[in-house]
């Protein structure tokens, strides 16, 4: 690994400015020596662009209520997003860096995302109300996936995106669901509690979830400033016990006590004494300085692995060109042809594992197929349990309709989030364990046609290490959230007065049945569609990977050696001086290597 240099000074920047120059420094020296080397420059150069893009994605958790807008608030310096006793809805709103101020709504289906430009805090706040609150939005009838805000906020600049989520345990009981199944999307998380009321057996469990998939967590002890001095320290000492004994929180390092509401008046009266007795400054700290610094070495740790790789790449090319150009032209023609059946035949064995690749993608989903059936077996199960145990109205002698299509208006959105939730999971194990399967078969023709080469033109081989790598896309929402909240109304006949009771009651629930099974066939349709799409995807993608692979692997073998082939008939004779050039690159590059091999 590259040394790192440890002073407490050091940020996201300064951290990863060694390896920065280490890639540009590798990027210019590969350049211009041959087409296919200007790629493995380029491929370096956005090694260095996303090095230096680099995003902490710090979501903000925690029970409604409890703070977490008005925290946010306060680190931003400004009076954004909307706080207040109305809890919001699901829809969580990421705040990214821009000089400009900007808000982008994106929806989970219909319509391209809008574009506000506003420089005014205030008709910003009003945007955000209009898309995001339960009162502005209710149950999100406008289809909002996610809200982008781009500010100028100097935390943000640190390479911090944050992301205010909605509340858990609130009314809406699908939110903690929708949070949940979001988390995977989160780098860190800070864990917003306050002492009004103490910690709930809802957040406790939430917070259990969260600890298995959130890899950095910190905690914050809010609205510090109804407490007195000795009730402060009671309460940290109860929530930390808390922590401990029902979370099974052991390694916290951190708990944060402050006050939201007096860090927000400090930022606006600019007073630098309250916003330190807030105690916001000390998160402010602990931000830029940890976190910001994990990431940064996370993310440092991936980009060296991939630059190492591009470099073995570039080496075994630079090494074909060398030996090419020594070789007299026949034998060279010569060896070129023996390369190129070996070719021949490791192309065959791709376009089987294509075949095979199709088959495991069809199977994938007829399972799915299948998943969706079973979920319509159970969803209507639950939804129907919920009209039979219903009381029957004793004054209608027959069920009150309109409270049965409440309970399952009620019921819907939190069971089929759930059930998104688990399906999401599922698809997301079978899909890398089985692409993963191709991927190593993949990997090892790549491997095989870069060791041909090498024994054929006898130049040493080193095999790539983890360069062939492949993510499933994750994308941030795998499900829409298009419960359908209300019922259609549904006329009651006045013809059911005139049945007798069981007869009534039967035709009403008849009635419900139907109203049921429409309804799971759109819900589970919705969430089958939801993954398809993302299964379908995710082998398109994996696909797309793989050709690009063996494209570049092509290029990086046969390409280099038939590239020299053609200057040489071209020039006639080889070049002493292309030589000696291609062995000063190919002695800097194997330095680089080596130091970043840690040797
Ligand atoms: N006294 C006091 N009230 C606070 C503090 N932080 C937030 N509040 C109030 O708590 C309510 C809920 O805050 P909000 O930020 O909307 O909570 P969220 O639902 O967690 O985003 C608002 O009325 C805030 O003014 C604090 O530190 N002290
Ligand atoms: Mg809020």
């Amino acid at each position: 690994m590259v040394k790192i240099k440890s002073t407490s000074s050091s940020t996201f920047s300064s951290v990863n400015s060694d390896l920065l120059s280490l890639i540009s420094k590798t990027s210019e020296k590969v350049q211009s020596l041959a087409p296919e080397l200007n790629e493995i420059a380029s491929k370096l150069m956005d090694l260095g662009d996303r090095l230096q893009a680099d995003c902490l994605h710090l979501a903000i958790l925690g029970q409604f209520k409890r703070g977490k807008s008005t925290l946010l608030n306060a680190l931003l310096g400004e009076d954004i997003l909307p706080t207040g006793v109305i809890p919001l809805t699901a829809i969580p709103t990421f705040l990214k860096h821009g000089n400009e101020r900007q808000a982008v709504v994106y929806f989970r289906e219909k319509g391209a995302p809008q574009t506000f430009n506003v420089a005014d805090q205030k008709i910003l706040n009003s945007i955000l109300t209009k898309y995001i609150t339960e009162t502005g939005n209710p149950r999100n009838y406008l289809g909002v996936s996610h809200m982008e805000l781009s500010l100028p906020a100097p935390i943000l600049k640190q390479g911090l995106v944050f992301i205010d989520t909605p509340g858990i345990g609130s009314t809406f009981r699908h939110n903690t669901e929708a949070t949940l199944n979001f988390l995977p999307q989160c780098d860190a998380a800070m864990f917003l509690i306050s002492a009004d009321p103490p910690i709930s057996e809802v957040e406790i469990e939430f917070l259990k979830e969260v600890r298995k998939k959130v890899p950095k967590l910190f905690f914050i002890l809010n609205k510090m400033d109804y407490l007195t001095a000795e009730d402060q320290e009671e309460a940290l000492q109860f929530f930390k016990c808390m922590l401990v004994e029902q979370a099974g929180i052991t390694t916290m390092d951190t708990v944060f006590c402050v006050s939201a509401k007096n860090g927000l008046t400090a930022r606006s009266l600019r007073n630098e004494q309250l916003w330190k007795a807030s105690g916001l400054s000390k998160v402010e700290n602990h931000l830029v300085e940890f976190l910001a610094r994990e990431k940064s070495l996370a993310l440092q740790k991936a980009l060296e692995i991939k630059t190492r790789d591009l470099i073995v790449t570039a080496l075994t090319h630079l090494r074909l060109m060398r030996r090419s150009l020594e070789m007299p032209v026949e034998e060279l023609e010569n060896l070129l042809s023996q390369f190129e059946q070996a070719l021949d035949e490791l192309k065959l064995q791709r376009h089987s594992a294509e075949d095979l690749v199709k088959g495991d993608l069809k199977r994938m989903l007829s399972f799915l197929g299948e998943h969706a059936r079973l979920l319509r077996v159970e969803a209507t199960h639950y939804l129907e349990g919920i009209i039979w145990n219903a009381p029957v109205d004793p004054e209608r002698e027959s069920f009150n309709e309109a409270d049965l299509r409440s309970a399952l208006a009620e019921a819907i959105p939190g069971w089929f989030e759930h059930q998104a939730g688990v399906s999401t999971e599922l698809f997301r194990k079978q899909v890398t364990e089985v692409l993963g399967i191709h991927q190593k078969r993949a990997g090892d023709i790549l491997e095989r046609i870069r060791e041909k080469a090498s024994s054929i033109f006898n130049i040493p081989y080193q095999p790539e290490g983890k360069s062939f790598s492949f993510e499933v896309v994750r994308k941030p929402y795998w499900i829409t959230h298009q419960w359908a909240s209300t019922l259609y109304p549904f006329s009651t006949s006045l013809k059911d007065k005139v049945f007798p009771r069981a007869m009534r009651i039967r035709r009403v629930r008849d009635r419900m049945s139907e109203q049921i099974s429409n309804l799971v066939l759109s819900n589970v349709e919705n969430l089958r569609w939801a993954c398809f799409q993302s299964i379908n995807e995710s082998f398109l993608r994996f696909e797309k990977t793989l050709d690009e692979q063996l494209s570049e692997t092509l290029k990086g073998t046969q390409g280099a050696i038939q590239a020299v082939l053609e200057e040489r008939k071209r020039r006639g004779g080889a070049a002493e001086e292309k030589i000696a050039n291609l062995d000063r690159v190919i002695l800097e590059l194997e330095d680089i290597q080596k130091e970043l091999d840690g040797s």
